[in-house]
């Protein structure tokens, strides 16, 4: 029986590399949180991206089902079935090998290289089950695998054939391992979003979307014709425009683009970057390439008009895009990737594509437009007065307020000054502030209570922000200034403290604390959040007092639901409504003594979609904003 010792012989090292997958996940798909779920539905649906992009497919098909299943189709050309070099179906050795499909792809713009750029085969080894059904050459073939293993035996490296038909494409169905997941229920929201946002990145493709576990059950045709123009408009909905959507496209040197950016009356920008249909979160060339050029056209035209005279000074990139919502997707054959979540495009080409064809695109449309250039140039206006107040503002406040650590009446500093060593602690109230201080180890722990909710960062103009004692107060605790706009005066080794804990009630007031201080940090220090500087406390939420042996806090429900069911004998169980509840040796045990309190680190996701959050929430019109938060929310979890 040689064909057997070959499958047999083959089946070994297929074994070992996703038995990887399965003892590291994480190291995979990111995390085994509900995103880590979600993200294998985007694994596969990529796939058929991937065909699409190839010029083969137009309809991808993604079903929630009803037993919790997922079910990707599409009208593709069907992954390739015949017998490959190693003795295997090409079909088997794309699910069963990391990393493959490389081999058999001809799309000249794969998907690969996204946030966790890992294929079907690492699906499968998350997989209790999972079928492939391909349609080809006539017929429709099956194969099955359970926790990555094939289970069907191949006829000389063949696969079985369980029908015909006249059709093309390619199906999988596979079922999330409950041993691997936290939790297995995909969430719909976000999936829906990534799904709508795929269909605004490729117009010519039809998603439908379908969730059998409801009863009533859903039913979505995601089709958007207009492309990025649509994706603008959506973005752009509930806010005031100045002008219409501008949008163009090219291609140099085998990189093609595609730009669509619309001015709306608000101090802020929004940027967006994707390569091959991956969102970049952390930007890259493409987007350098893009400001780039942008503010160099924009200040050439301000000069032309005298709207700059000779002795003024050059509008910044960040005046220029003041009020600017902008999505640049580039299409790259050979995308790389780096930065801390390897979202941010790294390809010089790309730099020097964008900015050729923004400068041609650009100019010739404001030639023929000046009454938009004139509104473009009017928000760059605005944000240089703004700007160049706030840098008196700035100067002001870093010159008057040296870092006066005594004579700050709130903040109870720690008595080291190695900030290795050192914490400090943003507790929200002043009662639990109170018990925070007599609580903490003031060797090492700082305590900076702040009460009621802090100026909303998103809104509010800089020099309120900076105007905020609170603020003010935390700027010149953690010693390394802050960012704003182009001026960066943050200085991350100036740091004086390693952590830095939020530490807010577990209520909506609580989060909404949390979610504001993240935004601050996200927009105007953000080294700290990218170098792991910010957590946030995690206080119990009750404690549980047996009537015989040890009282134990309880974190969260789950807890006290696993507390129920092994605990023998009566207890009684105290629910801590706040912080300001606890005494001061409560509070030490359970969220300042690093032996035994909880810290959960604030990672960039969290912080950008806290930044999403606020900026929605705080926004004008919130309703219809809510669709935008799930738009971009697909990276992040934080429950709000
Ligand atoms: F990867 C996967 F298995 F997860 C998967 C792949 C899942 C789904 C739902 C679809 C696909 C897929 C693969 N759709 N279409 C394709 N196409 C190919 O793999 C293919 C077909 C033909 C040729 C060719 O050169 O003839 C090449 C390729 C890459």
């Amino acid at each position: 029986m040689a064909a057997k010792t070959t499958y047999d012989a083959s089946s070994i090292t297929v074994l070992e590399g996703l038995e990887a997958v399965r003892k590291r996940p994480g190291m995979y798909i990111g995390s085994v949180s509900t995103k880590g779920l979600n993200h294998l539905i985007y694994e596969i649906v990529d796939n058929s991206v991937d065909e699409h992009l190839a010029g083969f497919c137009d309809k991808i098909y993604v079903t929630l089902e009803a037993d919790g299943s997922c079910t990707v189709m599409d009208n593709g050309r069907g992954i390739p079935v015949e017998m490959h070099e190693k003795g295997i179906s090409a079909e088997r050795l794309v699910f069963t090998t990391l990393h493959a499909g490389g081999k058999f792809d001809d799309s000249a713009y794969k998907t690969s290289g996204g946030l966790h750029g890992v294929g079907s085969s690492v699906v499968n080894a998350l997989s209790t089950r999972l079928t492939v059904r391909v349609k080809k050459n006539g017929f429709i073939y099956e194969d099955k695998y359970e926790r990555g293993n094939p289970v069907i035996p191949l006829e000389n490296g063949l696969l079985p054939v369980v029908g015909k038909t006249r059709e093309t494409g390619t199906a999988v169905n596979f079922l999330p391992d409950d041993t691997i997941f936290d939790k297995t229920r995909f969430k719909e929201d976000e999936v829906k979003s990534r799904l709508h946002e795929t269909a605004y990145l490729n117009p010519r493709l039809t998603i439908i979307y379908e969730d059998k576990r409801k009863t009533e059950g859903e039913y979505i045709e995601f089709h958007e014709p207009q492309g990025l123009i649509g994706y603008l408009k959506d973005l752009n909905k509930s806010k005031e425009t100045v002008h219409e959507v501008i949008y163009y496209t090219g291609e140099s040197e085998g990189v093609s683009v595609e730009v669509a950016f619309q001015y709306v009356n608000e101090f802020h920008e929004t940027v967006l970057g994707f390569c091959n249909n991956i969102y970049n979160a952390e930007g890259g060339t493409h987007l350098t390439g893009f400001k780039t050029m942008f503010t160099t056209v924009i200040n050439n035209y301000a000069r032309q008009l005298n709207i700059l005279k000779e002795k003024d000074a050059n509008f910044t990139g960040s005046d220029v895009r003041n009020g600017m919502t902008a999505v640049i997707s580039v299409k790259h054959p050979d995308p790389r990737f780096e930065g801390q979540t390897k979202t941010k495009l790294d390809n010089q080409d790309a730099a020097k594509v964008v900015s050729k064809v923004t400068g041609e695109e650009i100019v010739h449309f404001f030639d023929r437009n000046l009454e938009t250039l004139k509104a473009v140039i009017g928000c760059a206006e605005k944000a240089a007065k703004i700007r160049k107040s706030e840098e008196k503002a700035k100067t002001n406040l870093l010159t008057k307020q040296k870092f006066s650590f005594d004579s700050n009446g709130k903040l109870a500093n720690c008595e080291s000054r190695d900030p290795s060593k050192c914490e400090i602690f943003i507790v929200e109230g002043d009662s639990a502030g109170g018990s925070a201080k007599t609580a903490r180890n003031r060797a090492y722990q700082a305590i900076l209570p702040i009460r009621g909710k802090i100026l909303n960062v998103e809104k509010a103009s800089i020099d309120k922000v900076l105007a905020n004692a609170e603020i003010k107060t935390m700027i010149n605790a953690f010693g390394c200034g802050f960012k704003e706009g182009y001026g960066n005066d943050f200085d991350i080794s100036k740091l004086r403290y390693d952590k830095i804990i939020i530490m807010a009630d577990a209520d909506v007031d609580g989060a909404h604390i949390s979610t504001l201080l993240l935004t601050l940090f996200y927009r105007h220090m953000p080294e700290l959040i990218f170098e792991g500087h910010v957590y946030l406390a995690m206080p119990p939420l009750y404690k549980a007092m047996p009537s015989k042996g040890k009282e134990e806090y309880l974190y969260d429900d789950k807890a006290l639901e696993k507390y129920r069911k092994t605990h023998k004998g009566p207890f009684t169980l105290q629910r801590y409504k706040g912080l300001g509840e606890m005494d001061a040796d409560q509070l030490w045990e359970t969220t300042l003594n690093p032996a035994t309190r909880k810290l959960k680190l604030v990672e960039i996701e969290d912080a950008l979609m806290a930044a999403q959050v606020t900026e929605m929430l705080m926004g004008n019109d919130v309703p219809p904003r809510k669709a935008f938060i799930y738009e971009h929310a697909h990276d992040a979890e934080l429950d709000i």
